[in-house]
């Protein structure tokens, strides 16, 4: 349906049939600096890092991509939970992403190399526009709930992310 209007809250886009994505520390180990801390944790379990719920929606250039990310706090050593990280990659468009609750960064990288951090916090809208790498860090000690929205048919590209090493800087 391309009309609706609910709450932008994880409960509801449920309802509403969105998909739900659970991210645990295993499938993102090797982007964490400590593997060591990440092999302790992983002994004790295996924790939920992020959720993201995707309402269904067609492939469309004419739609948009409407999605909660629940980004739970902790810590890997001295690193802070975070989202993977991607790109966009064709078309390679803008990402807006609106703080819910909790607090934390958007962090951003092009392909030149340049870092940059926006902040990330209930009532605030930060933007990355096309060609920036984008992953989102949880600072805070609650959960950091945030809206994102970009193109419908936009492809995620999470390997050339992957190599930028894109990091929280202490
Ligand atoms: C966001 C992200 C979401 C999860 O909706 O997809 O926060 O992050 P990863 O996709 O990096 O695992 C977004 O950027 N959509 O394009
Ligand atoms: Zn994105």
């Amino acid at each position: 349906e391309k009309l609706f209007s609910i709450p932008l809250l994880p409960a509801d886009y449920e309802t509403y049939g969105a998909l739900k994505t659970v991210r645990r520390l295993s499938q993102m180990k090797s982007l964490y600096a400590d593997q060591e801390a990440a092999d302790r944790l992983l002994e004790n379990g295996d924790p939920v890092i992020y959720e993201v719920y995707e309402l269904p929606h067609p492939n469309d250039e004419t739609d948009l991509l409407v999605n909660i990310t629940v980004l739970y706090p902790g810590y890997v050593g001295d690193e802070p939970y975070m989202t993977k990280g991607h790109f966009h990659r064709e078309p390679d468009t803008a990402e807006a992403v609106i703080g819910l609750s909790g607090e934390g960064e958007l962090l951003v990288q092009n392909r030149e190399g340049e870092l940059r951090s926006l902040k990330v916090a209930a009532g605030r809208i930060s933007y990355a526009g096309g060609g920036w790498a984008h992953r989102v860090v949880n600072t805070g000690s609650e959960n950091l709930v945030f809206f994102a929205v970009s193109g419908a048919n936009i492809v995620h590209d999470y390997e050339t992310a992957a190599e930028l090493n894109f990091k929280k800087r202490q």
